[in-house]
Formats: structure tokens, sequence, C-alpha cells
């Protein structure tokens, strides 16, 4: 058994997947791919993922791609290989269904809108920094039509209304889950499941360093003492402190992880 990871920071979708490798305790290669370089759009990637983005899990030369599906195949084919807090995926169809229903909120309601807030932060500052023909050069080697105009939108800006439009998702966001936390200690009841992880990855990380106006430490504590304990576990803390190639001086929008 060889399974391989492809995957950019600890961070989001990359570290999305990291985390059930870590806390599963599978050994894995680990492929670094260094976005600020294009590496996700160049010919070696996107022959091993046609749709040029991180991550990918290669086990033994199957490729997985889209975090969501990732972390489900793994419970399906290490369902023994558990953290000593539980299957990351609830054994009963209810506590299943519960981790499924909040990956599909994370999924459609979160990701991309905290993602519009990194991307206009982060790729924008990158983007701007790349001459005209250099950037064409690059948009024409992007696979996915959606992720080209996200490319070019960030060198332009994304507009007021869309940003703020994707705060309120957030807020909206943070307000559901801060309610959930009040009735279980985990997003799907009362065990850390895949739920957590997707929302940790993707917001509850750097939610607070990211939106600094939402006062998150004294609007939602629940999440904080949820974030907190995320935190503390073994698995999250190697990911967390796993290589990270971002210039320092573009890490300031999502702080010190
Ligand atoms: N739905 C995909 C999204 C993957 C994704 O958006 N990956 C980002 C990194 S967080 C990426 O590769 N961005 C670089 C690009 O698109 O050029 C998943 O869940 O894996």
């Amino acid at each position: 058994m060889a399974l391989k990871y492809y995957h950019a920071e600890p961070l989001a979708n990359s570290l999305k997947s990291m985390l059930p490798l870590k806390e599963k305790g599978l050994a894995y290669e680990s492929i670094y791919v260094d976005l600020h370089k294009f590496e996700q759009h160049s010919d070696w990637f996107v022959a091993i993922n046609p749709e040029g983005q991180v991550p990918v899990l290669d086990h033994d030369g199957t490729i997985i791609t889209h975090t969501t599906v990732i972390n489900e195949y793994l419970e399906d084919v290490f369902p023994d290989a558990q953290p000593a807090s539980g299957p990351l995926r609830p054994k009963d169809a209810v506590g299943a269904a519960k981790m499924r229903y909040w990956n599909k909120f994370i999924d459609e309601h979160v990701m991309n809108y905290v993602s519009m807030h990194g991307w206009h932060r982060l790729v924008g500052v990158i983007a701007r920094n790349i001459d005209d023909g250099t950037f064409e050069e690059l948009l024409s080697h992007i696979p996915l039509p959606d992720q080209r105009k996200k490319w070019a939108t960030a060198r332009s800006g994304f507009s007021e209304a869309d940003l703020a439009n994707a705060t309120d998702k957030i807020v909206y966001a943070l307000t559901k889950i801060e309610k959930q936390l009040g009735e279980t200690a985990y997003l799907a009841g009362d065990s850390y499941t895949l739920a957590d992880i997707n929302f940790f990855a993707h917001c509850g990380a750097m939610v607070d360093r990211m939106f600094p106006e939402l006062n998150v430490d004294a609007t939602y504590p629940k999440l904080v003492a949820w974030r907190e304990t995320v935190k503390a576990r073994p698995a999250v803390k190697e990911a967390l402190a796993s290589e990270d190639r971002t210039a320092p001086g573009l890490r300031t929008w999502s702080g010190d992880r």
C-alpha cells in the first residue's frame, strides 16, 4: 500500500485532507506543489490532476481528487485506522448523515467565501506582481474555466459587493456553528469528525485573524473553545507545523498559523 499526497501549505484544502491522513496515522509520501510557482498548472501536475488543483491523493496509482471525496475515500479504505477519539466518520447512519450535512454546508456556503477574501488579499498581490504578457501566458495554462476567471478577478480585484456578500455568508456560518456548538461538543455530535476538520481547515483555524472586525473571540466563544480543542490535537499540531513556502510578507492575511 502506497499513498502519495500532493499538496501546498497546510491551509484550506491542502490542510483538509492532510488532517485525516495524520489523524489516522497513515504513512504517506508528501509532495509539495508550489502554488506561488504555478506548479499546479504545469504539465507534470496536470498529467496527474487534469483540473490543475491541489490536493490530490494517489493510492497505489489511483488518483482521488476533491477533499470531501478524498476524506470519505480514506474512511472507506482505512475504516480501522482511527484516532483514539473515535472514527472520523460516525459508524451509524444518522451520525454519518449529520457529518455529511455539515460537509455540504461548508463546501457550498463557507469554503468559497473565505477563499474569495483569501484570494483578494494573497493571490491578488501575487497576480499584480506579474506583467501582462506573462499573466496571459499563465492564464492559458489553467485548465478549469472558473479558476481562470478567479485568477483574472484576483488580479483586477474582487468587487466590494462580492466581498461584502462573502463576509455576510461567513457571519451566517459562524452564527450557525456557534449555535450548534452550544448543543453538541462537535459539529456532527459529541465526537470529532470530518465535518470539524472541514470547518477548521477552511475557516475555524484563521477566521479571527482574517476578519478582526468580526471580533470572533468575543462574539463566538463556543467556536473559539472548539478551535482550541481542535488545535490541541497532536495530528493538527503536526499538520500546522508542516512545510509552508508562503513568502512571509504574504502570510499576514492568515496570520501565524
Ligand atoms: N473542490 C476542490 C478545490 C481545490 C482547490 O480549490 N484548491 C486550491 C488550493 S486551496 C488550488 O489548487 N488553487 C490553485 C489554483 O486553482 O490555481 C477540493 O475540495 O479539493
